[in-house]
């Protein structure tokens, strides 16, 4: 993996930082192909049980790079979503590991989806979501159509989109797009703690929570009640529901293993 991906394991948490700070982070083909990399071997590793993604410098990610010859007036770019953003996209939100973003700068175009795309979002105060397509006259991808509308509704998302404003980090929580905004100096310190929490945790029910929420969208109520039923069948063979609950009834605190 070259260094425009850093890659490091500690204390359970794989963090993920997206390395080009000259440029903004706007990741290149071969970044893009090394990022799935990474996710890939966060995901193997059983010592990681969850994942911290962040960029380098002032920006999380001004999206694709527009100077790759990949994305050339004229010629195929649905064949770089195909190959390289959307098995991100896809990846991301499979891995039974949870996914804390740090978004500590501008985060636009796919850079904003990609973010979004994340379990638990939580941005710096300074940190700008802009829904830059339209201003090269694209639309939103790398999951933005899906994740927009899911989170604040149709007619923000749709003006969020329209407009490409910048929307702030403060604006970004009061609508539900991302969990909580951080001060700039103690963002990572927050990420950090939230995914050093959640790898102690009981990683299985992370994954089955994941995959509820997601299958909501297009789950009716009685197929979401069997889904629910099938996970929580599965969870309640586990060993971190049998250590909650045995921590529970000996009021302390339970010591899950993700197992
Ligand atoms: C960049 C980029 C960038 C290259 C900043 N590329 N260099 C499309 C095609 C196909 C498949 C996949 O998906 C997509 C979707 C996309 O993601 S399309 C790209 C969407 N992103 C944008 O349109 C955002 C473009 N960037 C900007 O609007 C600005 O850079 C923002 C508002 C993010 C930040 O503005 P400033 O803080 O004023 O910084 P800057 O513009 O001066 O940028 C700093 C450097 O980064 C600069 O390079 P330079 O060599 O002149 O210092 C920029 O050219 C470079 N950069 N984004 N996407």
């Amino acid at each position: 993996m070259a260094d425009h991906i850093l890659y490091s394991v500690d204390s359970g948490v794989a963090t993920i930082t997206l390395n080009r700070p000259d440029k903004l982070n706007a990741p290149t083909s071969a970044m893009l192909h090394d990022l799935l990399g990474a996710i890939r071997e966060a995901d193997a590793d059983d010592d990681v049980r969850a994942l911290l993604l962040t960029g380098a410098g002032r920006a999380f990610c001004a999206g694709q790079d527009l100077d790759d010859e990949a994305v050339a007036p004229g010629g195929d770019i649905g064949a770089l979503l195909e190959t390289r953003w959307n098995p991100i996209i896809r990846a991301l939100r499979s891995i039974p590991k949870p996914v804390v973003v740090a978004v500590n700068g501008v985060a636009a175009g796919a850079g904003a989806n990609l973010a979004l795309a994340g379990d638990v979002v939580i941005a710096a105060r300074s940190a700008r979501f802009i829904e830059a397509f339209s201003k090269i006259g694209l639309t939103p991808d790398a999951g933005g159509s899906w994740f927009l509308p899911r989170l604040i509704g149709s007619a923000r998302a749709t003006a969020l989109a329209m407009f490409a404003h910048a929307l702030s980090a403060d604006a970004a929580k009061e609508w539900g797009l991302i969990w909580d905004v951080a001060d700039d100096g103690s963002l990572m310190e927050e990420a950090e703690r939230i995914a050093e929490q959640f790898a102690s945790g009981p990683t299985r029910a992370y994954a089955a929570i994941k995959r509820a929420v997601d299958a909501a969208a297009t789950n009716t109520l009685d197929e979401q009640l069997d889904l629910e039923r099938d996970l929580q069948r599965e969870l309640g063979r586990s060993e971190d529901y049998r250590e909650g609950v045995a921590a529970f009834v000996e009021k302390r605190p339970p010591n899950f293993t993700g197992r």
